[in-house]
């Protein structure tokens, strides 16, 4: 058996998840890869060029904030480095650190560069096999499974590169938000005993995954009429 990291326990489904915010919010453009750019260099847009960078498979965990794990997920995608190394380096001049990653729905988190530069770091568009499906964040998302799954932004639409860190408003309150949310390191929130947390938002798994299924069941019976 593997072993978990601190505090998490595994699942044997995958649920869609998030806060129940984003429950009933869906990406509006889901077969077509679009990816704007910007921050500190000049604006510009992705879309087929992206297919230019060579495509890797990987198996890797996925771990929420909330203590639940899914182990061995089956990704296709870009490395993120690679698409950094094809696409952002070539336009910048100086040191970019710090990395803000917005989804369609509006959901918004960051990371500095060098953690979202580590190998196993993708753009996935593909979850065993097949394009990602509107639970799991199509067109295409972040899969970083040193992360908890709140930097794991689905949906992605826009990328920031900037030099410094930025203030930035998070898709979580921001004392849920910590700057790196290492799943090594148990850096579930920004502030206060880490293990508090795994109690305090294990209660809520249940509920939430129950409300985003019923929220995800309603938007395929109106998309369907
Ligand atoms: N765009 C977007 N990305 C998001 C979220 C969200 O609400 N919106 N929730 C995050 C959280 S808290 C988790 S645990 C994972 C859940 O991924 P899943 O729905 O594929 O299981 O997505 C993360 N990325
Ligand atoms: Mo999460």
């Amino acid at each position: 058996m593997k072993n978990l990291p601190p505090g998490q326990k595994e699942l044997d489904i995958f649920p869609r998840f998030g806060l129940p915010l984003y429950a009933k919010r869906f990406p509006t453009v889901v077969d077509k890869i679009i990816l704007s750019i910007g921050g500190d260099l000049d604006e510009f847009v992705l879309s087929e060029e992206l297919n230019s960078v060579p495509k890797t498979n990987q198996v890797s965990d996925f771990h929420c904030v909330t203590t639940w794990s899914k182990l061995n997920l089956k990704w296709s995608g870009y490395r993120f480095i690679d698409f950094y190394n094809s696409f952002i380096l070539p336009k910048v001049s100086g040191e970019l650190t710090f990395v803000v990653l917005k989804g369609q729905d509006g959901y918004k988190t960051s990371l500095p560069l060098s953690d979202l530069l580590r190998e196993n770091v993708l753009l996935a568009d593909q979850l065993d096999g097949k394009p990602l499906n509107i639970e799991h964040g199509a067109p295409i998302r972040i899969v970083t499974p040193d992360h908890y799954g709140y930097k794991n932004v689905k949906h992605i639409n826009r990328i920031e590169f900037y030099k410094e860190e930025q203030k930035i408003k998070q898709g979580y309150l921001n004392f849920m938000d910590h700057p790196r949310a290492r799943v090594a390191q148990e850096e579930r929130a920004k502030k206060g005993p880490q293990t508090f947390f795994r109690w305090l938002y294990k209660f809520g798994i249940q509920g939430t995954i129950r409300d985003f299924e019923k929220a995800t069941e309603e938007y395929r019976a109106k998309l369907e009429k």
